[in-house]
């Protein structure tokens, strides 16, 4: 995700493994690297300076505690400063007026329109379960209100507009008084964008937040425009205030220093992440997550999210208990994928696995997910629950079945035993679950 800090940090902490004690030196020299590294992600030059001195001050602190090499000491104390830097805890919203009113303002572009759909979609979703309006107050560009209906007739969201009207905070009253009478839980209202956080938005966003008084504004910034969005945050907070932003454009090239610097600078938290362009590319902001994906940690905290919106309780203790005894077959595994195609992407969900890189063999392409889905069923119930082995003779005939080659089934094959493997690692300690590494 932030390929260069994280190559940085990873490199870093390679380097320090070799190391028996930390000294001054060592310490200096790394906390050296780590502020390179994070200036190096645009992360804002003073938090950059408290963070280091931090770090310095707790690693030249610490006692040696022998469970702990220097190198894990270190990386240790690095991800707590991310995560209490970037809040320590999820923010929680205030949505207990009903309905609760969410503002969502930004510069042009920063994807204000695409987050009022995609928070939306989150609210009416499996946990939240509300009723929710959105409002079309972006009267600027003509075709806003367009784009708005399209991306929230797609989830049956409605959308109150006005159309001919020119006064945005008609608009947004009026959507008010409809999502009152008609008892909706929640209302997003969409607003106009500019290239600078002029006069002219900055009082229609004034008049709009004292007509409605908002439980929250979210400031909506592109993470891809690093201390850029950070500043206008802060020009947004100081003028019109705002409780907290939503980070955008998480997905491309985005470099690190927005994620770690915005709820900082504004002293206001950050509480959703653009993950992508499609409506369920949005999650909830969680510091540790962030912090382990800075780091190269994977992200557990996101993919057992993920994994949960997809199975229902019982499932997921099945899954539990499987994954604890690897006790886990060939139709478990099927199982396995099917659930993984409704989550997402295979690749992007291995990319959350720590140390997904070290099991590069692993990584099928989707494409290939669909050949094991036909190779596993075209294989009897008795090789699917590995009361039979499924020795050549068997391997051909599954190969001809499912219509890819012995080759193939060999892959697939030692793809399912690795993975076994795997989970017997993890389940004999070799996986170390409070730090998210692998040794
Ligand atoms: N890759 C990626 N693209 C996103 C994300 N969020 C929004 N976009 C895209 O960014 C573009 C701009 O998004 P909009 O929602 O129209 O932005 P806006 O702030 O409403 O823009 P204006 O109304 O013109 O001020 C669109 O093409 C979106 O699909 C994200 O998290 N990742
Ligand atoms: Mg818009």
């Amino acid at each position: 995700m932030f390929g260069t800090i994280t190559e940085k940090f990873q490199s870093l902490f390679a380097s320090l493994s070799g190391t028996k004690k930390l000294s001054e030196e060592n310490i200096a020299q790394a906390v050296r690297e780590v502020r390179l590294a994070l200036l190096d992600a645009d992360v804002h030059y003073g938090v950059v300076s408290q963070f280091v001195k931090r770090v310095k001050e707790r690693a030249l602190g610490v006692e040696v505690l022998k469970a702990l090499k220097p190198s894990e000491h270190f990386i240790e104390i690095v991800h707590q400063e991310l995560v209490s830097l970037m809040g320590s805890e999820p923010p929680l919203l205030h949505l207990s007026r009903t309905p609760a009113v969410i503002v969502l303002c930004g510069l042009q572009g920063s994807g204000k329109t695409t987050q009022c759909a995609k928070l939306a979609h989150y609210f009416q979703g499996n946990e939240q379960k509300k009723r929710v309006l959105v409002a079309a107050c972006d009267l600027q560009r003509p075709a806003a209100i367009d784009q708005l209906k399209t991306l929230c007739a797609a989830i049956s969201v409605p959308v109150f507009s006005l159309g001919g009207q020119s006064d945005p905070l008609l608009v947004a009253t009026e959507a008010l008084e409809r999502a009152k009478k008609e008892a909706f839980d929640i209302l997003i209202v969409d607003t106009a964008g500019r290239l600078h956080a002029d006069e002219a938005l900055m009082a229609e966003l004034k008049e709009i937040k004292r007509a409605l008084n908002p439980q929250e504004v979210f400031f909506v910034a592109s993470a891809a425009t690093g201390q850029d969005a950070v500043k206008t945050a802060q020009e947004f907070d100081q003028k019109i205030g705002i409780s907290g932003s939503i980070l955008t454009m998480l997905d491309g090239s985005a470099r690190a220093g927005a994620a770690l610097s915005i709820s900082q600078v504004t002293k206001k938290p950050l509480f959703f992440e653009g993950v992508g362009e499609k409506i369920g590319d949005l999650q909830p902001f969680n510091p540790r997550s962030m912090a382990d994906r800075i780091l190269g940690m994977g992200d557990v905290i996101n993919l057992v999210r993920k994994a949960k919106e997809q199975m229902d309780e019982e499932e997921e203790k099945k899954l539990e208990k499987k994954l604890k005894n690897a006790t886990f077959t060939y139709q478990d595994y099927l199982q396995q994928m099917k659930m993984v195609k409704k989550m997402g992407s295979f690749k992007s969900l291995f990319k959350m696995l720590p140390g997904a890189s070290k099991f590069s063999e692993l990584e099928h392409s989707d494409q290939e997910f669909g050949k094991m889905e036909a190779m596993i069923l075209s294989m009897t119930p008795e090789e699917r629950s590995e009361r039979v082995d499924l020795i050549f003779p068997r391997r051909w005939r599954v190969a001809k079945g499912s219509g890819t080659s012995v080759d193939d089934v060999n892959r697939m094959v030692k793809g399912f035993k690795n993975l076994k493997q795997m989970m017997k690692q993890m389940n004999k300690g070799k996986f170390n679950k409070e730090k998210l590494l692998w040794r």
